[in-house]
Formats: structure tokens, sequence, C-alpha cells
């Protein structure tokens, strides 16, 4: 392809080529470093989407790089019909690094949530006795899993679900953020329902965070009832609200805990399921795999992804960047502001909407003054950086979300 790629063209590409199964911020990326990222035409922004908290290391890290590229140089793939020398390695790292006696290693976060289920499923049935047609998973409202037919079944966005033909029984949904209605539900149907699935804080709902203590009384009440307690931390996990884990704030330790996204920097889809020996050793040898799932390549990466979180004490920096974030864009004297919530890095801003404006209108000013965000359910603007911008970086991207925002005043 001699010719360059221009954003007019690359866009006309997509739009005639690809799928029309998103709708970009008319943005076209190709280069990114740290908390920066630079367009087909060389103008700079702060990227304040990260992926959806996949690049939580920054763009481009070099020792993330660097490990991709000499694995590459080595072996990339061997499928699990054979060991190599990088999985058991990785194994022991990754199962130490979040305190765990097993990892179930896959590729992206729907497959990780998949084999989460499957393994809830696996032990409802043959360590808890529930009848194999009857085991119940239960969800809440506001959820998002991934994009397969068994997840969307979870989901109660339309936009998920809708007409994709008939869906997967055995979920029970209820209100998220509401202990009563899961003890409610406990206690109703527990003897058949084997896990309760929750994102600890809900990321596409508009980073929905629970009341405090939330997460301990919904752990304390699955074990009552003898039920898994399974976090989705595939967007809230690897330091991005503070600590390492978002149940870290709680100090509830998963039965199940599911990762993704940043797991590998960005740099490559990696994704994991860490569980003790219990739950873990419910599927035998040939009944759950993946081609790709913990390939060298992945498991170099998500090494290297995971030292540089505990190296350049990245959820430390999440923690007292998130608190100077909220604080000044609590200064901004603007009626569209209506609500700044967030934990962390991941922040969000409830857009009121203005004269016919709207989050989408801030979103595209933010990029004309060099910040990158995209609305989530309408008016709401997810503000997410890489954890590594720096407090100088951090201010600077501040006052430019600042000016965009009284643009409409
Ligand atoms: C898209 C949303 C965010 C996730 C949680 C599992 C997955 C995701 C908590 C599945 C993925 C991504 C998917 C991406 C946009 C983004 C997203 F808007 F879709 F909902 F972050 F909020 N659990 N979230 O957030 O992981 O299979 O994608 O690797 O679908 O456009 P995946």
């Amino acid at each position: 392809m001699s010719e360059k790629i221009t954003s007019k063209i690359a866009i006309e590409l997509e739009d005639k080529y690809g799928a029309h199964n998103y709708h970009p911020l008319p943005v076209v990326l190709s280069r990114g470093k740290g908390a920066k990222v630079w367009d087909a035409e060389g103008k700079e922004y702060y990227d304040f989407l990260s992926a959806y908290s996949a690049v939580n290391q920054g763009h481009c890290h070099p020792k993330i790089v660097n490990a991709l590229t000499e694995q590459a140089q080595k072996i990339t793939l061997t499928s699990r019909a054979f060991y190599n020398d990088v999985l058991g390695v990785y194994e022991k790292f990754v199962t130490e690094y979040f305190g765990y006696e097993k990892v179930l290693p896959m590729n992206s976060g729907a497959e990780a949530d998949e084999t989460a289920l499957k393994l809830a499923r696996r032990w409802g049935t043959v360590k808890k006795g529930i009848p194999n047609d009857e085991v119940m998973i239960v969800c809440c409202s506001g959820n998002f899993h991934g994009r397969t037919i068994t997840i969307i079944t979870m989901s109660d966005d339309p936009d998920s679900y809708a007409n994709y033909g008939p869906l997967t029984p055995g979920f029970i949904r209820i209100p998220y953020n509401d202990p009563k209605a899961l003890e409610k539900v406990l206690e109703k149907h527990g003897k058949k329902i084997a896990g309760f699935l929750l994102e600890p804080i809900q990321g596409e709902a508009g980073v929905f965070v629970p009341d405090e203590g939330y997460l301990k009384k919904c752990y304390d009440l699955c074990k009552k009832h003898n039920v898994l307690f399974i976090a989705d931390e595939v967007q809230t996990g690897i330091a991005r609200t503070g600590k390492l884990l978002a149940c870290d704030h709680e100090n509830v330790r998963p039965d199940l805990l599911i990762l993704g996204k940043a797991i590998s920097g960005g740099v490559y889809p990696v994704s994991a399921v860490l569980a003790d020996n219990e739950v873990m050793l419910t599927i035998k040898p040939g009944e759950h795999g993946s081609t790709f799932g913990g390939n060298p390549i992945a498991c170099q990466v998500a090494i290297a992804a995971l030292q540089v979180v505990k190296e350049e004490n990245l959820a430390e920096k999440a923690e007292y960047l998130g608190k100077i974030f909220r604080e000044e864009m609590g200064k901004i004297k603007s009626d569209m502001i209506e609500l700044i919530r967030g934990k962390g890095l991941l922040n969000a801003i409830v857009i009121r909407p203005k004269n016919g404006k709207k989050a989408w209108d801030v979103c595209l000013k933010m990029a004309e003054n060099g910040v990158l965000a995209k609305p989530t359910h309408e008016h709401i603007i997810r503000y997410a950086p890489p954890l590594v911008i720096t407090e100088e970086e951090l201010r600077d991207a501040i006052e430019r979300i600042k000016k965009s925002i009284l643009t409409f005043e």
C-alpha cells in the first residue's frame, strides 16, 4: 500500500469494506505513546478512553512491546496439544500475583466471562449437586460482560440482546447495588444458584460506583448460601480504580476473578479466569479450551504488563490523580455537568443536554481541543486516561476539557 492513508481515506475504507457495528468519533488514530495518541495528520490528543481501560500502562510501553517482539522471534503459538516453555512460568507468575491456585488463560474478555460461567455452572452441578438443567447464575441489571449470545442473555440493554433469536436459559437478573435483592433471590432459589456475577463498578452503565460495602455484603450472602462470588474485573482491574483490583477496596477475594484488557497493557489480546482448585479442577482435559489461549506471546506480554503495574506504582497513581480529576472537574461552572462520579482513574460525567447540545457534541469539541473520550448511553462521558499520565499532563487535559464544556455556556 504505497499511498498515504489520510483520515479521509481511512474512514472511507472502513465505511465501504467494514461491518457497520460501530459509530466511531471522526478521529483516525495512527500512533500512540504513553497517554498520548496522534491522528493520521499528526494532530496530538490525550487519550481519555485508553481503549476502554486496556491501555492502563500507556500506549506502546517499551517493556511490554519488547516482550512481544522478543517472543515473536522464538515461537508464537504452540496450541495446547503440546507444552511450551513459557505457559507454566506465566501461570506461576499470574496466580502468585493475584493470590489464586490456578489460572485458565483465554484471549478476550467475553471468552473469560464465558469461561467463568462454564466453571461456575460445572462447579454447581458436580460439587453443589444442582440438577444439570436447573443450575442458575445471578447477574445484575445494567451489566456489560461482552457480546456473545449467552452473555447478551444477561443484558437488559436492547442494543445488546434484541433480535438475536433465542437466548440462553439459566439466568436471574437483579438490581445492581441492592444487597437485599440478592438476599431475596438467594433465600428463594439459593439451592439452584451456582454463582453471582457482577462488575465491582459498572463501566458501560456509565461508571456506576455502588455504595460502600456493597461488594462485601454480596460476598457474605454468597458464602452463606454456598454461591460463587464472580467478579468481572475486565475493565475495573489492573490498577484502574486505585487498587490492583476494584474488589480490593472492600478486601473481597472473588471465588472467580475475570481479567482482560490491561492484563496485557493493550499490546495483545489476553484474558484469564483465576480460581482455586475446588472450582478450577471441575473442568477436565478436553472439556474447555482455545487455540490461542495461553500462547507464548500472550504470556510474555502479560508478565511484562503486570510487572509494569507494580514497578510504576500505577494503582497509587490512579488513586492520587483520580482525586485531582474529580476535584478539578467539580469546579467547572456549567449546568451541563449533572454529576461527576468514579474511583481512581475510572471516572464519568453525566451531561445535561443544553440548547440541543449533548455528550457527543462535548466529545467532538474535546477532540478539537486535543482530548479523546466517547459517550456511553448518550448522556455520559467516561474519562479513563492511561494510568501513566503525569500530573502535569492531567492538569493540561483538564483545562482542555473545561474549555470544551464552557464552549456551550
Ligand atoms: C465493545 C462497552 C466497555 C467489559 C467488561 C467484559 C468485557 C468488557 C466489564 C468483554 C468489554 C468493551 C467492549 C467494547 C467496548 C468496551 C465497553 F462499552 F462495550 F461496554 F468498556 F464498557 N467485561 N468492554 O467492559 O471484553 O470481549 O471486549 O475483550 O464491545 O465495543 P472483550
